[in-house]
């Protein structure tokens, strides 16, 4: 016979922060930080995982997944070429091949299978929390400044707290916040500013500009057109997560 479920509120309220908090700590000290949970982040949090990397993932937003949803002009779909499709079946992404080198895949899902895939592997997720700043320590990012995003929102003044780690990656789209950062605090970083359409052109230099800009910060997917003032690619998905597993070979490399 039924007789009803066995749950608590102060129980519920203590495992939440108990759990939530064991994770924070955890995170102080990682090997690598990465700010943006769009496709080049979670791609790039996946493989540093799985490398045996200790990684958290910051995203202001608290939906993860970036410019994935959206697909093109909000019609959820997103086109690769043929060069990404390895990383979605390293995903489980399902896709079909539209012409000879352009493939669809179904943006909810290709977001859904990142994300899984990066938590699966280990990585530490902490949405809704807003990179402000960067630790710089003779001449060398070490870590991030962070504070909730709904307290920059607010316009409240609330003091961040920092996270260091051995490589910080900006994976923050269009705004290269990171990198737009350490430009300004350091003047040794210019930030070119990204150009017209040219999706060809921009895909290819995307993936060959992913790099590491100034000691500590690496930079991938679209924050890589902004620095570098390369053309940008509209609605092609290829490019980023190309961008993602790139910079955790960078990264990676640089780190062992
Ligand atoms: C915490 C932050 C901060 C911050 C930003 O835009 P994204 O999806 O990034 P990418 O580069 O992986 O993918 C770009 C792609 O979505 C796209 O826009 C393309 C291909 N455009 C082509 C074109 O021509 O327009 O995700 C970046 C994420 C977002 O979720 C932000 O909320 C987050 O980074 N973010 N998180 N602290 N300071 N700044």
């Amino acid at each position: 016979m039924f007789d009803g479920m066995k749950v608590e509120e102060t129980t519920i309220t203590k495992a939440i922060i108990d759990e939530f908090f064991e994770k924070l700590k955890s995170a102080v000290e990682s090997d690598v930080c990465i700010v943006g949970a769009g496709p080049s982040g979670l791609v790039a949090a996946r493989y540093l995982a799985e490398d045996g990397l200790s990684v958290s993932l910051f995203e202001r937003k608290l939906s993860i997944g970036g410019g994935i949803w959206g697909g093109g002009m909000m019609f959820n779909k997103v086109v690769v070429q043929k060069e990404a499709t390895q990383i979605l079946d390293e995903a489980g992404v399902s896709y079909e091949q539209y012409d000879s080198n352009h493939y669809v895949c179904d943006a909810i899902e290709l977001s859904s299978a990142l994300t899984y895939r990066a938590v699966k592997a280990g990585v530490k997720f902490f949405n809704l929390v807003n990179v402000e700043d960067v630790i710089i320590k003779e001449r060398k990012v070490c870590g991030l400044v962070v504070n909730w995003y709904p307290v920059e929102m607010c316009g409240l003044s609330v003091d961040p707290l920092a996270f260091s780690c051995r490589a910080v990656i900006d994976a923050t789209g269009h705004d290269a916040s990171v990198c737009s950062i350490v430009a300004k605090k350091t003047g040794k970083l210019t930030i070119r500013g990204e150009k017209s359409m040219w999706a060809e052109k921009a895909e290819e230099a995307v993936v060959k500009h992913t790099s590491e800009v100034y000691p500590g910060l690496f930079v991938t997917g679209m924050s890589v057109a902004a620095v570098y003032g390369l053309p940008r690619m509209g609605p092609i998905f290829g490019g980023m997560l190309l961008s993602g597993r790139k910079v955790a070979e960078l990264v990676s490399s640089n780190i062992f």
